[in-house]
């Protein structure tokens, strides 16, 4: 009885290995059938690009391909972080990292240290990138600077610098390099250079008063400045107590006028930057 369950056992177990096998066959057969017509599938790239391939700067974006002005993500060389900026792409060439840009007076502009540390305002408007995102871009050198603006008749004047880097916080931020200036706004800024950044509440510069706290916006101030692009946005000019309060270039109309729109941006003199 037992030796009969044993072999009926041992039948069944053949029978569903053969019919394993069988099919198993059959689907050998129809594999070539079933692949033959299947189209070349060609992966798509990654949709989350690793931070070591983000564009350190706005001219390696315009050099990935980009055409059109924008906010786009980058990642300096020394920056262990991707953060965004506005990439003019059109403007002398593009391919240059906007630092400020005011044109409407939408955004206030006198604030402290840490607002300016870290930025403020709206990359699709009025903004400041911020002091350690400027350090990481222009910190090892070979960078230029160009800064633009306009009065309130549509002149358009341009002053630009052919070295620009700014120092570390321990350096105070300082505008550690500044080329030779090219241009037709004047040269407002070249006093300036080698002095630190100086804010409302940190006072860094030569002066025994506090520059900052006084005109209201922050700078590279010496005792005190022939340029403020932070100054208090006004229209054209202003009353004798308001100069050097407000968003002035000196060169360009003077320390009693204020501008309509300023930019200062940044772009790396070589592509490797
Ligand atoms: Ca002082």
């Amino acid at each position: 009885m037992v030796l009969k369950t044993w072999l009926f056992l041992i039948f069944v177990l053949a029978q569903n290995v053969f019919s394993i096998k069988l099919s198993t066959t059959s689907t050998e057969r129809q594999l070539p059938l079933l692949l033959s017509p299947q189209p070349l599938n060609i992966s798509p790239k990654p949709v989350n690009i690793s931070p070591n391939e983000v564009p350190k700067n706005c001219l390696e974006v315009q050099n990935s391909g980009q055409t059109s002005s924008g906010i786009y993500k980058i990642k300096p060389k020394t920056s262990s972080k991707v953060f965004l900026v506005y990439c003019d792409l059109k403007t002398k060439d593009g391919g240059w990292t906007y630092l400020l840009n005011r044109l409407d007076g939408t955004e206030n502009f006198n604030l402290a240290w840490e607002d300016y540390k870290w930025g403020f305002g709206n990359l699709n408007g009025e903004f400041w990138l911020g002091l350690e995102h400027l350090h990481e871009l222009t910190g090892d050198g070979g960078y230029e600077l160009l800064i633009e603006l306009e009065d309130w008749v549509k002149v358009k004047v341009y002053a630009r610098y052919s070295l620009f880097a700014i120092g570390s916080e321990l350096e105070g931020y300082s505008l550690k390099v500044l080329g030779g200036y090219s241009g037709d706004a004047g040269d407002s800024l070249s006093y300036s250079a080698g002095t630190k950044f100086s804010t409302k509440d940190k006072d860094q510069d030569h002066s025994p008063n506090n520059c900052a706290d006084i005109h209201g916006g922050a700078w590279w101030y010496r005792n005190c400045m022939h340029a403020l692009l932070t100054g208090n946005y006004m229209k054209e000019s202003v009353p004798p107590d308001q100069e050097h309060k407000i968003m002035y270039w000196e060169s360009f109309r003077g320390t009693r006028y204020s501008l309509k729109i300023a930019r200062m941006m940044v772009k790396p003199i070589k592509v490797d930057q």
